[in-house]
């Protein structure tokens, strides 16, 4: 495992406000994008709550896809690597980025990430976000494509109190269909106010703990 990255003193986290913050991000955001281009890597920014199974989509994304893509992720989290070693622990070199207090990575944490790889070695990054489901959405941080996960747990309004971070989803995965029934929560509900908000936004059911649906994933992020 590699060492965490972490913003220095003097980077994005730490402009005046009077300096237009989202601007600032939006042109890193830019820079890292041509760079990943540049090198021909692909990169998926995977945003939800916590604990709606982004963890769980990445390893079983990783798992399927290992043979076809040559693959790395990145990890954002407050202060812990748990996740990063579980997403490495399918062989793959994983980057966590701690944010300190920020709900969100931004385009400078991943701009330093990518420094720490070998982008010609790789074709696909997957960036796991801090679970968030609100700021994120105002980060770009330069992927190709953001998936939106959303658990069944959380509620049959879930997306429709965040409707931002469903404007911007490529994918939205709804996951944890195995506990539908046991929460009450009609899944052609959510995919129904995920598509109201977002009409052009594909919707895909799963269970990233059996890896049902995981296929339609892959097929809706076009991999
Ligand atoms: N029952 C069920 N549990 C799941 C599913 N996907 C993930 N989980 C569990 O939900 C918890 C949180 O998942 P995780 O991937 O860590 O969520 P994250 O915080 O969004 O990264 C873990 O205990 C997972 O095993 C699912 O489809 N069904
Ligand atoms: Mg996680």
């Amino acid at each position: 495992m590699k060492d965490v990255v972490e913003a220095e003193k003097g980077e994005i986290f730490d402009i005046e406000l009077d300096v237009n913050i989202l601007e600032a991000n939006r042109k890193l955001a830019n820079e890292n994008k041509e760079l990943l281009q540049k090198n021909g890597v692909q990169a998926i920014d995977v945003m939800g709550a916590i604990g709606s199974g982004k963890t769980s989509l990445i390893e079983k994304l990783v798992q399927n896809l290992k043979g076809k893509y040559r693959m790395a992720a990145f990890k954002g989290d407050l202060t812990t690597t748990i996740d990063a070693e579980l997403i490495a622990r399918h062989g793959v070199e994983v980057i966590p980025i701690n944010t300190g207090k920020e709900c969100h990575l931004d385009a400078n944490l991943v701009k330093k990430a990518l420094k720490r790889i070998n982008l010609e070695g790789i074709d696909l990054l997957f960036i796991e976000n801090v679970g968030n489901l609100i700021c994120p959405a105002e980060f770009p941080l330069g992927s190709d494509k953001r998936i939106v996960v959303v658990s069944i747990t959380e509620g049959p309004y879930m997306v429709v109190k965040h409707p931002f971070i469903f404007m911007d989803a490529d994918v939205v995965v709804i996951n944890k269909l195995d506990l539908a029934q046991a929460m009450g929560v009609d899944v052609k509900k959510l995919e129904n106010d995920a598509k109201t908000i977002n009409p052009k936004v594909k919707v895909v059911a799963t269970n990233c703990r059996s890896g049902e649906g995981i296929i339609n994933v892959i097929n809706a992020l076009e991999l």
